[in-house]
């Protein structure tokens, strides 16, 4: 906790740009290497079919969006997109589920195994799975979780006009139980998804008065998808994302700050003023979960012309170590909330998604060439 107001927020993220870069870099580097950044790469371990109905999401099944949805990976194939991480300069591997929230079962100890895998090969594993209660979050860190993604994306007010279906309390609970298991909280937002300054402002300051400040704080730029209610959105103006990672990096001095989701609209210079704005994180590899991220090779040619290293694993925590496995201790499962109050642009795009979904149903069946012939 710390005593920021939502005016002092306001008036750093106001100040004119000259000195609000000179103010975060200058900070940055009090506290950490302003030479090094944070490689992480996600792994989409389940992806699409989400119950959820997140305005900015490709992988809410309330939505048509052009994406390649998958059941669970195999154990095998996370290994290998993790060696490749790491021989790509990764010392993370995020593994995110299209999940509202964990279920005990079968998916999960999937999910734990892999977890323990990871963390074998000695890099740093962090897990986005949804909402997670007390015990499945102890489950995680026992299996040698090192942090744990839940954005609550933006202020609790602009929450209610993007997503209907789950609580702004129950990220605040979720974030807690990742606390108590001691596993490093990773938890940041989206910009550009239309909420105003006073959103932003109020979106960091929701992190002021947590117990305790998460480890990481993400900040995406939003990517439009096409088929989601925010798929007109513009993409955030670069001088916006400056403004909200150098006053992230004000606020929070100790924190990674990690520059996420859109760098592909972004230009090289405008990353490296992210960079030396305080943003000391990144995601790697050609793929998000679902979306486009700049290929590694351009990424590692601009940490050469900025003189930037990738930071080695557990350089900023303790390597977990893997404790034995234990059967799930709650048989009943953990009420979420479901608020379910209408969002116009949702409701436009699930109409449209129904109405797509429809005429594809009556569509006539193309005639394959081969078919034709005989
Ligand atoms: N289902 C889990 C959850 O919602 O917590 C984990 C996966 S979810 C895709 C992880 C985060 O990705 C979201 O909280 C959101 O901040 C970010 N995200 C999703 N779609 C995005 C988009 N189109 N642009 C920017 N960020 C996005
Ligand atoms: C976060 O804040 N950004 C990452 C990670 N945490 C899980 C995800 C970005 C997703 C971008 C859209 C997509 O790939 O579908
Ligand atoms: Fe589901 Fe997460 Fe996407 Fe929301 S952000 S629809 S919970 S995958």
């Amino acid at each position: 906790m710390t005593n920021w107001t939502k005016e002092e927020i306001r008036k750093v993220h106001d100040l004119p740009m000259m000195e609000l870069l000179y103010k975060a870099a200058t900070v940055h580097r009090e506290h950490h290497n302003p030479n090094e950044v944070q490689v992480s790469t996600l792994i989409s371990v389940k992806t699409g079919n989400c119950s959820e109905d997140c305005g900015y999401c490709s992988q809410s099944a309330f939505y048509e969006t052009e994406i390649d949805k998958n059941g669970m990976l195999t154990l095998d194939a996370v290994k290998r997109a993790a060696e490749e991480a790491k021989a790509g300069g990764s010392s993370r591997v995020c593994m995110g589920a299209a999940w509202r929230s964990v279920a005990d079962g079968d998916d999960f100890e999937k999910v734990l195994d892999m977890v323990e895998m990871v963390n074998d090969m000695d890099m740093e594993v962090c897990a986005t799975l949804g909402m997670v209660n007390e015990d499945q979050a102890q489950r995680l860190a026992d299996a040698g979780l090192f942090a744990y993604n839940h954005n609550l994306d933006t202020s609790e007010k602009y929450y209610k006009e993007v997503i209907s279906t789950r609580g702004f309390e129950d990220r605040l609970k979720t974030i807690d139980n990742v606390n108590k298991a001691k596993i490093n909280v990773c938890s940041g937002g989206i910009m550009g998804m239309g909420e105003s300054v006073d959103d932003r402002v109020d979106f960091i300051h929701q992190y002021t008065v947590m117990d305790q400040i998460p480890h990481s704080i993400p900040i995406n730029a939003l990517i439009p998808v096409e088929g989601t209610p925010l798929e007109e959105q513009e993409i955030i103006p670069i001088w916006d994302m400056l403004r909200m990672i150098a006053t992230t990096r004000i606020v929070f001095p100790k924190a990674s700050v990690r520059l996420s989701a859109g760098r592909t609209n972004m230009t090289d210079e405008g990353q490296s003023l992210c960079f030396f704005a305080g943003a000391n994180s990144i995601f790697a590899g050609d793929k998000l979960l679902t979306a486009e991220n700049p290929d590694v090779i351009s990424d590692m040619e601009l940490f050469d012309v900025l003189g930037l290293t990738p930071m080695v694993a557990f350089q900023t925590g303790d390597k977990p170590v893997t404790k034995g496995r234990k059967k799930p201790e709650s048989a009943e499962k953990t009420k979420w909330s479901r608020p379910g109050h209408k969002i116009e642009r949702n409701e436009e795009a699930k109409q449209k998604a129904k109405d797509k979904r429809a005429e594809q149903k009556f569509e006539p069946r193309k005639v394959t060439s081969v078919e034709s012939l005989e």
